[in-house]
């Protein structure tokens, strides 16, 4: 540590000097600093190898120009990224993200919380993100596939299958990783698993669309197990309904418990009656074929739809925030928790507020954040690139037990460490350490680099 740098206060300011404008990713850096600052006390070496200096400065980061072409012949540009943020245990590893929305900042938490939930999967992958500011809403398919090629025209110089790996992440399905996985192997006129989330026929694990949120439910299941409880019976509200949200639900009711919102950025649907499997193929098929918005739910079936609202007033035992930052604040936990809520468990990247998370953890509720319980997506991309070096392919059975085992590990990683005496587990801080310390002795066994 630097000789000036004492407190984890301290370390947030130099982080905030060196990324001005950067808040999303300060905001990630200040909740993993608080959390190792105790273990970074006790392991002078630590400091003295500026361990989490290096940590928050990505090994490299690519920008670079998107250029294509619209349906009406007009020239476009997009800004196309990848952050290569550490490779202490194994090649990069992480989503792409097209939305409006991306930036450096937010491409920068991502990549940083992705290094400590790719290390809490037991498997051997670094961190990395990236993706481009570009909006795959309303574009047709004629749009999209040369976008996506455009994209890996640039982006295939600087990922591999031993180098970096991505996948999907908010406005990625199996569509654009299959246009991607296409170009990356007609110019570099090889067969290999550059990509995860592949479809079936070309590498894809099964399970790995299923994964990210059937591994959030399973990691709720083991929280409630911990307390003697189960799914049985249970409200829960969503947020979302995209990959994620999708599977989500779909374990949940499996499960026994009653889901009675989903949402997008227009606003939420609440079904006090419960969102059942036939009514969630009915959404599947609206966001993933139709590409149509959810309100479109709420006309067919006759229920409530909150233009502009998120779900969080509704009365829960259970909640999954499953869009997207900063998407549940302060206040919205406040009224999750007067209305009874007991667990929260994380499908989206950071999606409670720091005070959020203050607000859930004074009430003493199960509280997961996602870089442990939505760990199983990424964990199935694991599993997706063993299969592809083995030249092999699990059943699905395999893959969900593989998944399942994985999610019950980080679970006991989060407890061994979040555990502060009285009982209450912080999985924050369980999942932040948990993640760092092997992370931590893998750097320190490379030396300085
Ligand atoms: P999708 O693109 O499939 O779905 C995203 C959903 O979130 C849509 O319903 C979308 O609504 C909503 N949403 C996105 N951005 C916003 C916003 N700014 N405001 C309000 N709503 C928004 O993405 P995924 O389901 O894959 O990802 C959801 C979250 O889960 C993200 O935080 C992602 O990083 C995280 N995650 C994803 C994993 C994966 O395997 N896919 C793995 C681990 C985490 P609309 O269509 O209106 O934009
Ligand atoms: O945030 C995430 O963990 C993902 N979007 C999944 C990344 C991956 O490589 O499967």
């Amino acid at each position: 540590m630097s000789s000036n740098i004492k407190t984890a206060e301290d370390f947030i300011a130099y982080a905030k000097e060196r990324n001005p404008n950067q808040p999303e990713f300060i905001q990630a850096v200040e909740e993993v600093a608080h959390s190792v600052w105790e273990h970074l006390s006790n392991h002078p070496e630590l400091q003295r190898s500026k361990i989490l200096e290096r940590m928050i400065e990505p090994e490299r980061v690519i920008m670079f120009r998107v250029p294509w072409i619209d349906d009406r012949g007009e020239f476009q540009v997009n800004r196309g990224y990848r952050i290569q943020m550490n490779s202490a245990i194994g090649p990069y590893k992480g989503g792409l993200r097209f939305h409006p929305s991306v930036n450096l900042s937010i491409l920068k938490f991502l990549a940083f919380e992705q290094v400590y939930k790719n290390s809490l999967t037991t498997l051997p992958m670094g961190g990395g993100k990236g993706g481009a500011d570009f909006n795959p809403k309303g574009k047709s398919d004629n749009e999209v596939m040369p976008f996506f090629q455009s994209f890996m025209t640039e982006l295939q110089r600087h990922v591999g299958a031993n180098l970096d790996v991505p996948a999907g992440d908010i406005g990625v399905g199996g569509r654009e990783v299959g246009y991607m996985f296409g170009q990356y192997k007609r110019l570099k006129n090889e067969f290999t698993g550059v990509l995860t989330g592949k479809g079936k026929t070309f590498g894809g694990s099964l399970i790995r669309p299923e994964a990210t949120g059937y591994g959030c439910v399973y990691f709720m299941q083991e929280m409630l197990k911990r307390k003697g409880k189960d799914f049985k019976g249970k409200t829960c509200v969503i947020s979302g309904s995209g990959n994620v949200s999708q599977y989500t639900a779909e374990k949940l009711i499996e499960l026994g418990a009653k889901v009675v919102t989903m949402s997008d950025s227009g606003g939420y649907i609440y079904d006090k009656d419960g969102i059942d499997a036939a009514k969630l193929a009915w959404i599947m098929d609206l966001k993933n074929v139709k590409r149509g918005r959810i309100k479109a739910y709420a006309d067919h079936y006759g229920c409530e739809y909150h233009e502009g609202q998120r779900p969080w007033g509704v009365k829960c035992d259970l909640a999954f925030p499953s869009a997207t930052q900063n998407e549940l604040n302060e206040s919205e936990a406040k009224a999750l928790v007067e209305n009874g809520c007991e667990g929260v468990a994380e499908g989206a990247n950071m999606p409670s507020t720091p005070a959020a998370i203050e607000v859930f953890q004074a009430a003493k509720i199960l509280f997961a954040p996602g870089k442990a319980s939505n760990a199983g997506g990424v964990a199935t991309s694991g599993l997706e690139m063993s299969q592809n070096s083995l030249r092999y392919g699990w059943t699905r059975e395999e893959v969900d037990e593989k998944l399942n085992n994985i999610m019950k590990s980080i679970h006991e990683t989060c407890v061994q460490h979040g555990s502060n005496g009285n009982g209450y587990v912080d999985y924050v801080k369980g999942a932040n350490v948990g993640g760092f310390v092997k992370v931590a002795e893998a750097m320190m066994a490379q030396g300085l680099v």
